[in-house]
């Protein structure tokens, strides 16, 4: 348990009384944060009002109503921007999970698991927020948001949730909420076909990738040579685990012609993993975890964050219809920006990465549409990506790597962003895979001092 999280639940006790506002972040962590503190306030009878904020920054901070309320929480935001709160007279707790800046501020109580020397994978915004919700009793039944939380932020990336995730995996265990299963680690595994979750897997670029036909063949061959009887158009989470076993290892012996000798032990960390479903769930996109938090992304990333939190407090009709609408559309917009980048734009190959810049591609997808982009020919599968999305001044950046070049390369694009913006005047920060940042105008200055730190 964080030590923060008692002083937090004390300074709460002795303050039931007065008026809070409860402020999360808008992506899949931020939401679950939400659902947690919400219910967490409706279960103290605390007199709570909610803000969705996309990002702390001085003029968004301004927005905040703070003298309208006693006692201000923010979850899955925050520590990266202490320095904004100085000038606020209101005592602010903080639970959130990104790398904190360096000051100290008596008004705020500070949770982040990066404070005691944790790892930036063991704990996720809506992690620390169950923590807090678990410290005032039972409150097991929250412990799903905090998993689909920390599945949203891929903190599961090599394959499974570690740390104080895991603890609280087994209050959602136990409260019967959610099931842990082995599965191979393709995307779409209930929602999907065997044969489209193969078409876009990435980690390797094989002979597979985007070509069905080369994929049917496979499965026939793997079904011929080790006589099973695995259907391309069934989802994996149809299919007995002992053929996914096979067809994972068939995987891995086919990857071996592909990738780089170091590579090679990293392998079995991204072809097999730990999925978690939702127990009870009926609707094949909303039982995997990462299934779920694409479904949330299609909704808050434009703005409609009302279907993404009725969708996670249990609401289904409208909002479900609504959810698979905004998925659709969602889909839409990645498939021609992928198109976009494919036809229209120029890859540029540095030394230890490549880049492209497009005024084309909205900001809330660029990071998304960078991720996909390793799906296309014309990206270098070996090298990292930036990906600029111009702004009306400067750009936001996004930067990626596949899992596996992440792991078997040891880079950090977090870290690399994060210098490298500070360097032009910008701000960013990230994850070692997944990265980003808004930089003004310089961006050759600012590639120039990415590839020195990466
Ligand atoms: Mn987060």
């Amino acid at each position: 348990m964080l030590r923060e999280i008692e002083r937090a639940r004390k300074f709460i006790l002795k303050n039931l009384d007065k008026k809070f506002l409860i402020v999360t972040h808008v992506d899949t962590d931020g939401l679950t944060s939400r659902v947690i503190l919400q219910k967490l306030a409706e279960r103290l009878n605390l007199d709570a009002d909610y803000l969705f904020l996309t990002q702390l920054t001085p003029s968004t901070v301004e927005e905040v109503p703070f003298n309208d309320y006693d006692i201000i929480i923010m979850a899955d935001l925050g520590s990266s921007h202490l320095s904004l709160l100085k000038e606020v007279r209101k005592k602010i707790i903080i639970l959130d999970h990104h790398q904190p800046e360096n000051i100290k501020l008596s008004n705020i109580i500070h949770v982040n698991p990066h404070l005691e020397g944790r790892s930036s994978l063991d704990l996720c915004g809506a992690s620390v927020s169950y923590l807090l919700a678990r410290a005032f009793g039972n409150n097991i039944d929250l412990a799903k948001y905090a998993i689909l939380g920390a599945v949203g932020d891929v903190q599961n990336i090599w394959g499974r949730l570690e740390g104080l995730n895991r603890a609280i995996l087994s209050d959602a265990i136990l409260s019967g909420d959610l099931v842990v299963k082995s599965d191979l680690q393709l995307y779409g595994r209930c929602s999907r076909p065997l044969y489209i979750s193969l078409r876009y897997w990435s980690d390797v670029r094989t002979d597979l990738l985007n070509n069905d036909e080369n994929i049917i063949k496979y499965i026939k061959y793997i079904n011929k040579k080790h006589n099973l009887n695995i259907d391309p158009t069934s989802s994996l989470s149809e299919i007995d685990y002992n053929e996914k076993k096979i067809l994972g290892n068939e995987l891995i012996i086919k990857a071996l012609r592909y990738v780089p000798k170091g590579w090679v032990r990293f392998l079995p960390k991204v072809v097999f993993g730990e999925v978690y479903e939702l127990r009870d769930e009926e609707e094949k996109i909303l039982i995997d975890l990462s299934e779920f938090s694409t479904c949330i992304n299609a909704c808050t990333r434009y703005g409609d964050y009302e279907t993404a939190l009725r969708v996670l407090m249990g609401d289904r009709g409208k909002y479900l219809k609504r959810i698979k609408e905004n998925l659709r559309e969602h889909r839409k917009n990645l498939r021609e920006a992928l198109k976009h980048v494919k036809n229209d734009v120029e890859i540029i190959e540095e030394k230890k990465f490549q880049y492209f810049v497009t005024d084309k591609i909205e900001k809330n997808i660029i990071g998304i549409v960078a991720s996909l982009s390793y799906g296309i020919d014309e990206i270098n599968w070996l090298k990292p990506i930036l990906a600029f999305s111009e702004l009306s001044e400067g750009y936001k950046v996004s930067a990626r790597c596949p899992r596996l070049m992440c792991l078997a390369e040891n880079i950090n694009l977090g870290r690399a962003i994060k210098l490298a913006s500070l360097k032009v005047n910008g701000s960013g920060g990230g994850h070692s895979f997944a990265s980003g940042a808004y930089i003004p105008e310089e961006k050759e200055r600012f590639i120039k001092y990415f590839g020195e730190c990466l």
